[in-house]
């Protein structure tokens, strides 16, 4: 019959159809569509032992609507991506139960009885000590596995042929790293910072550090990437009175650096933290990145025995991951930058009474991490400029 946009009273004929609900009078579905790009459905019994999601892609970006086309192919990129995910990190995923790829739709696990970090963060929430150690092993594992150091040559030929994400990775090279430095439909902010978007639209040094980090983030083939790791696809909570987080929506994934998944999740972090200042909330906002790194880079550490040879030997182990904390730094900055001053901004900031004494921070902090990333050579560093920044 092919591709169909599927409502809410399609779902319960559609999940009996793929085999994956058995009772037709014992379902009810609600769409709970919430991120920016696709639809998200909840079918789930009456009393509440069932329950599933259906996630499916539009051929545009939920959104912006038809006006903004977008291939649902990307379903594809996600499905691949979990199958990557379910094999070296399983528990940190949702369970995928189906990909149907005539439909581009996912079926997986509900994961309603959790909550989206970034809503719990903004309702003044901490980390606590599990999320971002959790983080940091997720992406060395999926990292690791998937680059030259966990494949062998041939392998990771074939994992690069079948892992291109040309229009969602042109999303990310437009949002992130472009539109935010030119004039640009998309960029948008508060008036208070009218002179820090101009200063950014004219401070030819860092376009030319956002044009190396572009550059990198085009060609660097490193790992499989989640590809767009913020607090919005992280869900965290409580089961069986043991802490759980799940990463869920890696519909951008591509073969591309690493440091672009540590620097949104540090972005992420890093903005949160500016939010909890504002409020007078901070917890351990502020201990994040340094968590997520060390759980990285013990956890990358671990597996590199596994691999080592003549040419990758353990001084090109720190010289690989030095690279990859600068890198981080750089997207870190990149990702707090458009999500102050270009597209989809961050509830976090807009939410605040006065968003503007946080946003300037958070802006003056994206740049810095741009422009200094060599010369930040630790989370100790870090934390230096964060606690010099002014509004
Ligand atoms: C058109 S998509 C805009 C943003 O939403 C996604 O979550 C990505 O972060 C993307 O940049
Ligand atoms: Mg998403």
């Amino acid at each position: 019959m092919g591709y169909r946009i599927l409502e809410t009273d399609d779902i319960p004929a559609y999940l009996r159809e793929r085999g994956h609900w058995d009772d037709p009078d014992d379902i009810t579905v609600r769409e709970v569509s919430d991120g920016n790009v696709n639809r998200v459905f909840l079918a789930s019994n009456a009393s509440g032992t069932r329950s599933l999601a259906l996630k499916q892609a539009l051929p545009w970006v939920r959104v912006a609507g038809p006006s903004w086309p977008l291939s649902p192919d990307r379903a594809d990129a996600e499905a691949r991506a979990y199958e990557r995910l379910a094999e070296v990190a399983p528990d940190a995923i949702p369970a995928v139960h189906g990909y149907d790829p005539e439909h581009y739709a996912l079926v997986m696990e509900d994961l309603s009885d959790l909550e989206v970090l970034r809503t719990l963060l903004n309702e003044g929430a901490a980390y606590g000590p599990h999320t971002s150690p959790t983080i940091g092993r997720l992406v060395a594992r999926l990292s690791f596995a998937t680059s030259d150091f966990g494949m062998t040559s041939a392998d990771r030929k074939a994992l690069l042929a079948a892992s291109v994400n040309p229009e969602l990775c042109e999303i990310t090279e437009d949002v992130v790293l472009s539109e935010p430095y030119i004039e640009h439909e998309h960029n948008h902010w508060h008036p208070g910072l009218d002179d820090l978007a101009a200063a950014f639209r004219a401070d030819t040094a860092l376009r030319t550090e956002v044009a190396d980090l572009r550059h990198t983030f085009m060609t660097s083939a490193q790992a499989l990437l989640h590809g767009d790791l913020h607090s919005g696809s992280v869900m965290v909570g409580v089961r069986e009175g043991a802490p759980v987080v799940r990463v869920f929506d890696p519909e951008f994934s591509f073969v591309g650096p690493i440091g672009f998944d540590l620097g949104l999740y540090w972005a992420n972090a890093l903005v949160s933290e500016e939010r909890a200042r504002a409020l007078g909330t901070l917890s351990d906002h502020a201990d994040q990145l340094r968590l997520s790194w060390e759980a990285f880079e013990a956890e990358f550490r671990a597996l590199w025995p596994s691999r080592v040879d003549t040419f990758f030997d353990d001084a090109y182990l720190d010289r690989f991951l030095h690279r990859v904390w600068t890198e981080s730094l750089g997207f870190a900055g990149t990702e707090i930058i458009r999500r102050v001053i270009g597209f989809a901004h961050l509830t976090d900031l807009t939410t605040l009474a006065d968003p503007v004494p946080a946003s300037r921070r958070a802006l003056r902090l994206g740049r810095e991490l741009i422009l200094h990333r060599t010369r930040l050579t630790d989370p100790a560093a870090v934390r230096a400029v964060v606690d010099a920044l002014t509004p």
